[in-house]
C-alpha cells in the first residue's frame, strides 16, 4: 500500500459537496454563510431580475403574436442569467446559448437584436466582436470548444480576459463539453463552466441524463475545480462565480459550477410539458423562485424600498416596450445574405449562387 492512500473509498470520492447557498427561501441568510455581497449590488441584481423577467414574459407573448418563431424561456433561471453577466469585465467574453437571450441582455446587448435569430431574421442580430457576446448555440456544446479556444488564445497573448461558457444538464452528455473541460484543464484557460441544471433537456429529465453523483463531479476526471451552487440563489451565485472568474483572471485556470435550479416553463412554445412531467412537481419549484427569494431578503433588510419597486417596475415596463417596438417592425433580411459569412473566403460554388440568386431577385431572364 503506497504513502497516502486512504483506502478505496477515498480514491473512489466524486462527490463535489453540497450546493453553496447563501439565501434560504424566505430570504434569510443561512448559518455559517460566506459573506454576502454588499446591499447595493444584490439591490442591482435584484433589478436585473426583474427586467429579465419581464423580457422572459415579453418575448413568450411575442411567439404567441407571431413575431417570433420560437422562444426558450430562462423563466426561474434568472439568476444564473443575471449572475453570469454581471460577474464578467467588459473586455471578457459570454458564450450563450438558444436559452440565454436574458444573460446577454444583462450584459448590455440591446433585446431587439438578440431577439433577431429567433425571429428568424439573421444567425446572430449583434455584432460578436464589439460586444464580446459569442453568437447564441443551438447545437449543444459546440460553443464549449470555441469558449475554450477564445480563453486559451488571450492567455498566450498575455491578456487578463475570462471567458463564460453556458450551457444545459443535457450538454454535459455531449462530446465537446468533454473535450472543452480536457483541453481547458490541461492549458489552463481561462474559462468558467457554468451548466444550469435545469433539470431537464427538453423531456429527458436529469435521471436519464446522468448518474453521475452531480454534473460538477465531471469535473473532477478533468482536474477542473468543480462546484455546485443554488442556481436560484442570486447571492450565492454572485459569490461563486466571482471567485471562479478572480481565480482564472490571475491564472488559477478553468473552473465548473453546477447551478441547480429548475426550467418551469415548457422547453419552448413548442412544447407540451405536460407530456412528460406533473404540475405537482413544477409547483414544488415556486416558491424557490430567485425574485421571490431575492426580494425578500432585500425587503427584510430594508434596503429595498417601495420606491425601488416602482421605479424597477417602470424599467422593465420601458424595456417591454422597447422590445414590443422592434420586433413589431416588419424586417427585409436580403436573401442574398444566405450566402455570407459561410467562409472567410467563400468558394466559387457559392460565389456563383449568389450572383445567380441577385439576379433572380432583379427579375432576370435566367
Ligand atoms: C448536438 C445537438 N443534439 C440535439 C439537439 C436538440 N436539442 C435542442 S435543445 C435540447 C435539450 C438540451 O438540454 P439542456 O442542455 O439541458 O439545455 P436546456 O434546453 O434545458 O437549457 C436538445 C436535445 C441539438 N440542438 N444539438
Ligand atoms: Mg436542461
Amino acid at each position: 500500500m503506497s504513502p497516502g492512500f486512504e483506502g478505496v473509498g477515498a480514491a473512489m470520492r466524486t462527490e463535489v459537496g453540497d450546493p453553496v447557498r447563501l439565501l434560504d427561501e424566505t430570504g434569510a441568510v443561512v448559518a455559517d454563510a460566506p459573506a454576502l455581497p454588499p446591499p447595493d449590488v444584490l439591490l442591482e441584481g435584484y433589478r436585473a431580475l426583474v427586467l429579465a423577467r419581464r423580457l422572459n414574459e415579453q418575448a413568450s407573448a411575442l411567439v404567441r403574436q407571431g413575431r417570433l418563431a420560437v422562444y426558450p424561456s430562462s423563466h426561474g433561471q434568472e439568476a444564473c442569467q443575471v449572475a453570469a453577466a454581471a460577474v464578467l469585465a467588459g473586455t471578457d467574453w459570454l458564450f450563450p446559448t438558444y436559452r440565454d437571450v436574458a444573460a446577454i441582455v444583462a450584459r448590455g446587448v440591446d433585446p431587439v437584436d438578440v431577439l433577431g435569430m429567433l425571429r428568424g431574421d439573421w444567425h446572430c442580430g449583434y455584432d460578436p466582436l464589439a460586444t464580446r457576446v459569442a453568437p447564441q448555440a443551438t447545437p449543444l456544446a459546440t460553443q464549449l470548444p470555441h469558449a475554450v479556444g477564445v480563453g486559451h488564445a488571450a492567455r498566450l497573448k498575455g491578456e487578463g480576459t475570462v471567458v463564460m461558457a453556458l450551457c444545459g444538464d443535457g450538454a454535459t452528455s455531449e462530446g465537446d463539453f468533454h473535450e472543452a473541460l480536457n483541453f481547458a484543464a490541461v492549458f489552463a484557460a481561462p474559462v468558467v463552466f457554468l451548466v444550469q441544471n435545469n433539470k431537464y433537456a427538453i423531456s429527458v429529465p436529469l435521471a436519464r441524463q446522468s448518474v453521475a453523483p452531480s454534473l460538477a463531479a465531471k469535473g473532477v476526471g478533468y482536474g477542473v475545480p468543480a462546484v455546485r451552487v443554488d442556481g436560484n440563489d442570486l447571492a450565492a451565485l454572485l459569490v461563486v462565480l466571482g471567485e471562479a472568474v478572480d481565480r482564472a483572471r490571475r491564472g488559477g485556470g478553468p473552473t465548473l459550477v453546477e447551478a441547480d435550479t429548475y426550467r418551469v416553463q415548457a422547453h419552448t412554445n413548442a412544447d407540451d410539458a405536460g407530456r412528460y412531467r406533473s404540475d405537482d412537481e413544477v409547483a414544488q419549484w415556486l416558491p424557490r423562485d430567485p425574485l421571490l427569494r431575492l426580494q425578500r431578503h432585500l425587503a427584510a433588510t430594508g434596503v429595498l424600498t417601495a420606491e425601488h419597486e416602482r421605479a424597477f417596475a417602470d424599467a422593465a415596463e420601458e424595456l417591454a416596450a422597447h422590445v414590443r417596438g422592434g420586433l413589431g417592425r416588419e424586417s427585409a433580411p436580403d436573401p442574398a445574405e444566405l450566402f455570407a459569412h459561410v467562409y472567410a473566403a467563400p468558394t466559387p460554388q457559392l460565389v456563383e449562387q449568389s450572383a445567380l440568386l441577385r439576379a433572380e431577385l432583379a427579375g432576370e431572364d435566367l
